[in-house]
């Protein structure tokens, strides 16, 4: 028996020790180490990649600060140049210019002021734009906003109810009483607008029509703007950019009624004015050519004028004479004169919703607009294109001054990563340059080429890229 335990112990000894027994216990250890090797090479890869992503993360905040940054020097940019324009007497939101608004370094960074262009719907334009070359949401007549591209006579007359204080259904328009049935419901306002976004609370407004197929108003036919249903927008795929009224419409245009030295105008149609008027005639012309003039207006005993033109056709005064004066005048007894287009500036569609302008007459505007070079400093050259009714018709409707401008800015960090796209409203109607509107537009998307986002990213210079793209 005991020996029998002798053996089991020993064949128990033996077996404890015996080399297989080794082998495995090695074998183990080793699985346990590969194991942990195996662990600790995750969790450094997951660290590693942690680190990675952190790292992109920084990255890409600094570049959308950067972006942020080129924004506010942007902004900057701008309102010098407002500001040395408005010194040197100098067309602010020409088309002469827009090399300075393309692709400008700030930093290692760039901007782009865009604005859409009016004439091709395949190239983009540079530079500001002049809400006073625009139809006023807040004093165009019913006329004026019907005449519109795409403009229904609903929203039409829903314009006028929104901004005007009465309670009174213009036809087709819409005070409280629809607005409070709508879920959210809201009041009519019965204020004016005050950003031209607010559009889209009135009734019968919607994007398609303000903006139509153009949804990253960048004025540029997009891929997707052309593609029928496949993609937002649904556009009727006809290879020309259906865009809205949204490039024609502002709610800015503002300005004082005082002449060009910025003293108070003689009122034509202010009796208390005569003797005024008596003298600037007597000096700008000779005494007994005033006398005529002044007899031949009716000023003394019926000073009932529409506008200045009116009074310019009464006169009798040669177009010459006129243009001389033009600008001291006026018919309008406020001190401030909202809403009037430039026309030295506005474009075709514009020129086109003025009361009783036809297509014909816009062109015909334009026309002599380009072949006469410099601005006229007042309005009494559309004489010279129009006959007397329509002068008339569109004289308490315009100017020849703009004090306010908008810039689309767009801004991309020196490696491409991030963009920032903003609209400015910049009034200098006050004196100094103001901020009056700041929105972001970055949610369009990246409005220009690709291709200049792309060549940032890799490395390469935007110069080659900008000037391969002309
Ligand atoms: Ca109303
Ligand atoms: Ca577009
Ligand atoms: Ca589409
Ligand atoms: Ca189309």
């Amino acid at each position: 028996m005991k020996k029998m335990r002798r053996m089991i112990g020993q064949s128990e000894v033996q077996r404890r020790t015996s080399p297989l027994r080794i082998r495995r216990a090695a074998g183990t250890v080793l699985i346990v180490t590969i194991w942990v090797v195996l662990v600790l090479a995750g969790l450094a890869m997951v660290f590693a990649r942690s680190v990675r992503v952190s790292a992109a993360v920084a990255a890409n905040q600094v570049a959308a600060l950067q972006a942020e940054c080129i924004a506010e020097g942007a902004l900057q940019y701008v309102v010098a140049r407002i500001t040395q324009a408005a010194e040197e007497e100098e067309e602010v939101a020409g088309s002469d210019n827009s090399e300075d608004y393309e692709a400008q370094e700030v930093g290692n960074g760039h901007f782009w002021i865009l604005r859409s262009n009016l004439e091709s719907d395949r190239e983009f334009d540079y530079g500001l734009t002049d809400e006073a070359g625009k139809i006023n949401l807040n004093s165009a007549s019913l006329e004026m906003l019907q005449k519109l591209p795409g403009m229904t006579a609903e929203l039409a007359a829903s314009i006028i109810d929104w901004r005007d204080e009465d309670s009174d259904v213009t036809t087709g328009g819409a005070e409280s009483e629809y607005y409070l049935l709508q879920s959210p419901n809201y009041q009519c306002k019965n204020l004016p607008l005050e950003t031209v976004d607010e559009i889209l609370l009135i009734k019968g407004a919607s994007e398609e029509l303000l903006y139509g197929e153009d949804i990253n108003l960048n004025g540029y036919l997009d891929d997707h703007e052309n593609d029928g249903d496949e993609s937002e927008p649904d556009d009727n795929h006809n290879g020309r950019l259906d865009a809205g009224f949204y490039d024609y419409v502002t709610v800015y245009s503002k300005e004082a009624n005082v002449n060009s030295d910025g003293n108070a105008r003689i009122n034509v149609t202010d009796t208390s004015s005569v003797s005024d008027l008596q003298t600037l005639l007597t000096e700008q012309f000779k005494e007994d050519r005033a006398i005529e003039i002044m007899i031949a207006s009716g000023v003394s005993s019926n000073p009932s004028f529409e506008n200045i033109l009116q009074f310019y056709y009464r006169s009798g005064m040669t177009s010459e004479e006129f243009s001389q004066i033009a600008d001291k005048l006026t018919a309008s007894s406020e001190t401030t004169l909202s809403g009037l287009v430039n026309v030295n500036t506005a474009p075709k569609e514009v020129l086109l919703c003025l009361p009783g302008l036809e297509e014909s007459d816009a062109e015909a505007l334009v026309s002599y607009r380009e072949s006469n070079g410099d601005s006229p400093d007042s309005i009494a050259w559309v004489t010279e294109v129009l006959d007397e009714e329509k002068a008339v018709g569109i004289g308490s409707y315009i100017t020849v001054r703009s004090y306010q401008y908008s810039a689309d800015i767009i801004c991309l960090s020196g490696n491409g990563r991030a963009y920032r796209r903003y609209r400015a409203v910049i009034d200098t109607q006050a004196g100094s340059p103001r901020v009056v509107y700041w929105r972001s537009l970055t949610h369009f998307g990246w409005p220009l080429q690709p291709e200049i986002v792309e060549a940032l990213k890799k490395g390469q210079p935007l110069n080659s890229v900008v000037l391969s793209m002309h």
